[in-house]
């Protein structure tokens, strides 16, 4: 593919909710354009951004995709990110390499939650909107009904720019509301111009209305003469269009339907004719290593400055970085330093991917997206600078994944291979986390939602062979005593060949919460040796890691060891540990044992019509509610401690109460003993398993 200079370039992101047409638009974009002679479809699995095994299968994307689309004289790099509520992590990444976003919206469906979810995203990045409303050939779809639905979610800005013509089975084309001018499709994938319909021009004027009104509010000088006359010219009309939405005032709307296609080639002229290209946005703030902001032109001759938005590991071709160039160029066969790691890079071949197409590029010059395979320490969301002048992008911001599975392989020995799997998929994935907890003695994955996870379960069988059996993570309790108690250990034997002794008298009593263990030496007149009193130290810790009633471990106890007896020749280490075992046993029983639970402090913003459902949810599951507050824009932030083991599947349950509009995150706070009807179900159930293992 030749090598565009960045005003023929223009990047685009393509996001919306699950299902509204993304992956059919960008289809429908390479084969209007000619870089496809048929046309693939989701459902048959054979589309270029749908490439990956679990995207055929579920028919969704789960992950991003890119291809460069050429049209009048410039490169479309076009971003096709997953809509589906798990993946919002490569939306959030994308985002980071575009100059504008196109919100793809079915007028079947309307603005539904991960429309206005993108479009949150895209507003705080500052990008340019633009809108398509897509699948208007659809039974029941209607543009009139959709564009009201983004006029009270986004406001007056929403701008029409075109009319349908038909709707449903006789959606044929589209009427330019400037130009006055029909575009229809009778087969053809470009459109024929002609004169509007007789019928169009009284439906159009309410659409022209809204345009008017969109393009006045976005220009103080505009409004005025818009309120006085009633009317804005054509030419002011166009020119409030490109600089309202150059300035992200303004959301042009079109219309279309992907799979036809219809309206897609004058989706790509308008991206061509009015997005921005990559030298018209301002320039990129870097920071360098001694934390001074610096700007960079969207210049090839400047220094290097590129953002990793996504890796993909391959067990055979390697990783495969996709990049997006903001200053200087990366040239093939040279190297690039990772700033955000430290490390230089060699590049080898550069590419430009059409889905899962390599085609070879020549450089990648400034404004524009490339990607190279092989490279050995670079994760998403690193800067690549020259080594002279390191300097950073801003971190991407990842959303906290808070699903968590424990896992196991199926088959005994792919330990190893499971580390490698999970070690290769963090890094291509900043929204997976993985943890192995040396209390549970589990390996923990985090991820956004089950689907999140599934997807990952799969990828590690498919890219390194290795399946795994989830179950949900274990809780990590802990024990602690009510009371005071006192033990004895006693350690006897002494029949035949050489015997064992070890006495031990230990006191205990509880600590304040998080105090851990104490242990102190009381022992007097060497009633038990110097080197043995570790010993019988050894022997409680040990028992207290294991723990006396549910296989947790016991913290927050002080151990006083009072008395003892010693053998001259019996006497060994491994005597007074057992001894010293003994004895908090006995002491522990004593004292009585309590259960903790983890507790943490949980904080969900949601719609404020929500917040009657979540607190009662929350009530229900053992809550303490902080407080609730105003987070802007009709959202509370409900703050609450709850017990950890209650809220283990809230990634699950907060998007089944609010569709998922919500959003949360939690951290541990503190242990707090576990009510006792509870804690008895626990301890059955630590033995059910302890059993169980004893029996394998
Ligand atoms: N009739 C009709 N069907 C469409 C149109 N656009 C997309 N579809 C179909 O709608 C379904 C979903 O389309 P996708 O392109 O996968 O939607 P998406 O936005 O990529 O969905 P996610 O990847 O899950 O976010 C597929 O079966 C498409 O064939 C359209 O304009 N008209
Ligand atoms: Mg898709």
């Amino acid at each position: 593919m030749k090598t565009y200079d960045a005003p023929d370039i223009r990047n685009v992101l393509l996001v919306g909710h699950g299902g509204a047409g993304k992956t059919a638009l960008l289809e429908a974009m390479l084969f209007t354009s000619g870089a496809l002679t048929r046309m693939g479809k989701v459902e048959d699995g054979n589309t270029a951004s749908d490439f990956e095994p679990e995207e055929v299968k579920k028919q969704i994307s789960v992950s991003l995709a890119m291809a460069p689309v050429e049209w009048s004289g410039a490169k479309v790099n076009v971003l096709d990110a997953p809509g589906y509520a798990d993946f919002i992590g490569d939306v959030r990444s994308a985002i980071r390499a575009v100059d504008a976003v196109i919100l793809v919206v079915s007028a079947v469906d309307g603005v539904e939650v991960q429309t206005e979810v993108a479009w949150e995203l895209a507003v705080e990045a500052g990008l340019p909107r633009a809108i398509l409303v897509n699948k208007l050939d659809r039974e029941r779809a209607s543009f009139e009904r959709t564009l009201s639905e983004l006029v009270q979610s986004f406001g007056t800005q929403v701008a029409p720019l075109e009319l349908p013509i038909g709707e449903e089975h006789n959606f044929r084309g589209v009427a330019d509301l400037l130009a006055r001018k029909a575009y229809t499709y009778d087969g053809g994938v470009k459109a024929a111009e002609g004169e509007w319909p007789d019928d169009l021009a009284s439906r159009a004027d309410p659409f022209r209305e809204k345009l008017m009104e969109a393009v006045a509010e976005s220009d103080d000088a505009l409004i005025e003469k818009y309120l006085e006359e009633g009317e804005l010219e054509e030419k002011e009309i166009l020119h409030g269009v490109k600089e309202g939405f150059a300035a992200a005032r303004i959301a042009p709307v079109l219309c279309g339907a992907a799979t036809k296609p219809i309206g897609v080639d004058r989706l790509l002229q308008f991206i061509v004719d009015e997005f921005p290209a990559p030298t018209e946005r301002s320039s990129i703030t870097v920071l360098s290593k001694s934390g001074e902001e610096k700007e960079r032109p969207t210049d090839p001759n400047q220094p290097l400055a590129a953002f990793v938005f996504k890796t993909v590991s391959d067990p055979y071709v390697g990783h495969i970085t996709m990049f997006r160039v903001f200053a200087g160029k990366v040239r093939p066969d040279s190297s690039v330093y990772n700033a955000t790691k430290g490390t230089e890079e060699r590049v080898g071949q550069l590419f430009a991917l059409r889905g899962k197409e390599h085609d070879i590029v020549a450089e990648v010059p400034a404004g524009d997206i490339g990607a190279v395979a092989k490279l050995s320490h670079t994760t998403t969301g690193d800067t690549f600078s020259t080594k002279d002048d390191p300097v950073q992008l801003p971190a991407l911001e990842v959303p906290e994944p808070l699903l968590a599975f424990a896992i196991v392989p199926k088959t005994k020995g792919d330990e190893d291979k499971l580390s490698t799997a999970l070690a290769r998929l963090r890094e291509e994935d900043p929204t997976f986390r993985v943890e192995r907890s040396d209390e549970t003695h589990q390996t923990v994955i985090y991820g956004m939602g089950e689907a999140h996870l599934d997807v990952m379960s799969e990828r590690m069988k498919r890219k390194f062979g290795v399946e795994v059996i989830a179950s949900p993570a274990r809780i990590a309790y802990r024990e602690t005593v009510r009371g005071a108690g006192k033990g004895l250990g006693r350690h006897v034997k002494q029949t035949g060949g050489h015997g064992q002794y070890a006495v031990c008298n230990i006191e205990i009593e509880p600590l304040p919460r998080g105090e851990g263990f104490e242990f102190v030496d009381k022992i007097f007149g060497g009633a038990i040796p110097t080197q043995f009193i570790g010993s019988v130290e050894k022997g409680i810790v040990k028992t207290m890691q294991q723990g006396v009633i549910s296989g947790n471990p016991m913290v927050d106890v002080r151990c006083t060891l009072v008395d003892g007896k010693f053998h001259a020749v019996d006497s060994s280490d491994m005597a007074f540990q057992i001894a010293g075992s003994l004895a908090l046993k006995e002491a522990v029983e004593q004292a009585g044992v309590v259960l903790l639970e983890p507790i943490v402090e949980l904080e969900a913003v949601v719609p404020e019509s929500y917040t009657g459902d979540i607190m009662g949810d929350l009530n229900s599951k053992r809550a303490k509610i902080g407080g609730m507050e105003s987070a802007g824009a009709g959202k509370q932030r409900v703050k609450a401690l709850v017990p950890q083991a209650e809220v283990a599947r809230y990634s699950i349950d907060l998007r089944s109460m609010t569709g998922g509009r919500g959003a949360f995150t939690m951290r541990f706070s503190h242990y707090e003993e576990v009510p006792s009807h509870l804690a008895e179900k626990i301890i059955a159930e630590a033995n059910r398993a302890r059993e169980e293992a004893q029996k394998k």
